[in-house]
Order: structure tokens, then sequence, then C-alpha cells
């Protein structure tokens, strides 16, 4: 490991979203920090200024970690234009300034690889930022992440703070959301070849043409990569966390078929948008630092499927 300029032992550190797939991957991978861990329930709405100032006052974190936000699928983020812009840019703003007066000396900020134009050259380098047009489904969480970097780059040059970005590729794994309206691509297809293998389908239904690429990373690799940031990075520039490698919507539910075991067709619903067409990213800046991904994507869906069955059990996921 390289030298560990900020050493989280015996550090307060607030994960603020830790019921999230990234907060509660977060909060796993703090335990074995030598940290003390806090959050915060529902009754702090982070949307609500007076409500998180009040908590920071009260709790007094010495390092937070911002992966609370308004997050959802294309066509959740396409449907819910406005939520998705008002919730994110009230919750990042609420929390950095609350920071800031609370003394909070580290804050790492998480964006998503949907900042990036949606035409920006492949693979994607941070400084592709603001170079182009936003894909039109999800500029909406683009704009509000975006503006979270920039608060975190304002309030390093204005007053002096250690606020850093990191931005994670398309995330899955445990805690994820498998609710088809509102999920992401993966859970979505995990959920779909597991009622069909049920039901004894002939096929599952995905959604546009199967064409668009789509890089994914298992979150407990961002959990790890956001402590290794937090531990060593300090810089104004947003820092790209991914794996490495994208794959084509339509071989990734063939690979979620035959990690549930649905010997099944795919049949592909054209009303449905493909969205943009690739967003691999260049996370070479992470790379440089010493810091790779290591859950490659057939273990972690079989790992994700696992505990999607667990929750059906448990009850904890909806049938
Ligand atoms: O994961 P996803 O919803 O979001 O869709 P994005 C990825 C691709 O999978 C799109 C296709 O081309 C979808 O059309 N897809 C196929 C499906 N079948 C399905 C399905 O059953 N459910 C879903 N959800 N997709 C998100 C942004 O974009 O990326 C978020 O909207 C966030 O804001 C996230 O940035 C990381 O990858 O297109």
């Amino acid at each position: 490991m390289a030298d560990v300029p900020h050493d989280l032992s015996g550090k307060r550190v607030y994960v603020a979203g830790h019921r999230g797939m990234v907060g509660s991957a977060i909060v796993r991978r703090l335990a074995s920090e030598n940290c003390e861990i806090l959050t915060s329930d529902r009754a702090t709405d982070l949307r609500e200024q007076g409500a998180v100032r009040d908590w920071f006052e009260a709790n007094r974190p010495d390092v937070v970690v911002l992966a609370a936000a308004k997050v959802g699928g294309i066509l959740a983020n396409d449907t819910y234009p406005a939520q998705f812009l008002y919730d994110n840019l009230m919750i990042e703003a609420n929390v950095i300034e609350a920071a800031r007066l609370a003394g909070v000396e580290r804050l790492l900020f998480l964006g998503s690889s949907c900042i990036y134009p949606k035409f920006a050259p492949q693979p994607i380098t941070e400084d592709a930022l603001l170079t182009g047009p936003l894909e039109p489904t999800n500029e909406w969480y683009a704009i509000a992440k975006i503006a979270g970097i920039k608060l975190c780059q304002a309030y390093r040059r204005e007053y002096g703070l250690d606020y850093i970005s990191a931005m994670p590729t398309n995330l899955y794994g445990p805690g994820d959301n498998f609710d088809l309206a509102g999920s992401h691509v993966l859970p979505a297809l995990i959920r779909k070849a597991h009622e069909a293998k049920l039901a004894g389908k002939d096929a599952i239904e995905i959604w546009g043409t199967g064409t668009p690429r789509r890089e994914f990373l298992h979150v407990d690799d961002l959990a790890d990569a956001c402590v290794y940031l937090l531990k060593t990075y300090s810089g104004e520039s947003h820092v790209n966390v991914g794996s490495g490698t994208d794959i084509a919507i339509g071989d990734l539910a063939e690979l979620v078929c035959k990690v549930v075991g649905f010997e099944g067709g795919v049949t592909k619903d054209a009303t449905k948008p493909d969205g943009t067409p690739r967003k691999l990213m260049d996370s070479g800046l992470l790379a440089s630092m010493g810091w790779s991904a290591s859950i490659g994507l057939e273990e972690g869906v079989a790992g994700a499927y696992q505990w999607f069955l667990e929750g059906l059990e448990q009850g904890t996921i909806r049938a």
C-alpha cells in the first residue's frame, strides 16, 4: 500500500446513505479500519438543510463519505427528472456545507459515470467532463452529480478543504434494488431470469436493442476503492472508479441467464430507451495510485443472485 497520509484510525467517519447498496458496502469495508462509523437515521432528511446542520453539530464527524443519493435505472431517471435533480442537489449541497461548518477535515463525494457526454471518446478520461451534450435520459442526475464535483472543487479552492470526488461506473451487488420499474439493468436481468425460470417461460424480455455496452463494478470493489482514496488521495480532479471492461447488454443477459440457470431465449422491447451507447471509463488515474478492481463479473453476478435469493427467502426482497 502506498504511504497513508490520511489514516482513518481513531476517526469518526460518517457514512451518509448507509442503508443503500453503496453506503452499506462502505460500512462493511470500514469495519476493518479501526475507525468509529457514524450513521444518521431516516429522521434526518438530508434534503432539509436545518436537519442536516443539526445532525452535524450534534455528531461532529472527522470524515464524511457522501453516498446518499436518489438513484435509479434509465427508466426511473427518464420518468422523474425533477426528483433526480432536486433531491440530489439538496442532499449534496446540505451535506457538503454542513461538513464545512462543522469543521470536517475530509469528505468523499460519490458521483456516477453518467456525468460524461453521451458520445465521449472511449475509454472516458476524467478530462472529458463538460466537453459535450449529456445523455437525455439521465442528464438531470448527471447535472446534479457534476454540481457535486464542482462543489468539492470550489470548497477546496476557497476554503482549503480536502474534499474529493469519485465517479463509479455502473454498480451491482448486495443491497441492490431489484424492483423492475426503478432498478438498473443487472439486478433487473437477475429478477427476470429467475422469475422466467420458475415460471417455465420461453424467454426473458430486455429493454432496448441489447447493443449498448456497459462497464460493471461490484459494489464491494467500489467500497474498497473509496477507502483507498480516502486514505491516499488529495486532489481537485474527480477520480474514475471502474473495472476497465465493458459488455453488450445482450451478452450480459446471456451471462445472467447462465448464472441463474434459465435456458430460455432473450427478446427485446424496442419501446424502451437504449440510453448512452457506451460509457467505458479510463480508470488509469486510480490505477496509477495503486488500486484496481478484483471481483470478476461472472463471480460477482453469482454473488448478487445469491443475495437476491436470500432476500426472497427472508422477505426483505418483494417476490
Ligand atoms: O442500468 P440502466 O438502467 O442504466 O440501463 P444506464 C443500462 C442499459 O440496459 C440500457 C438496458 O441500455 C437499458 O435499456 N436494459 C435492458 C435495461 N433491459 C433492462 C431492464 O430490464 N432494466 C433496465 N434498467 N435496463 C444509468 C443512469 O444509466 O446509469 C443512472 O440512468 C446512473 O443515472 C447509472 O448513472 C449508473 O446505465 O443506461
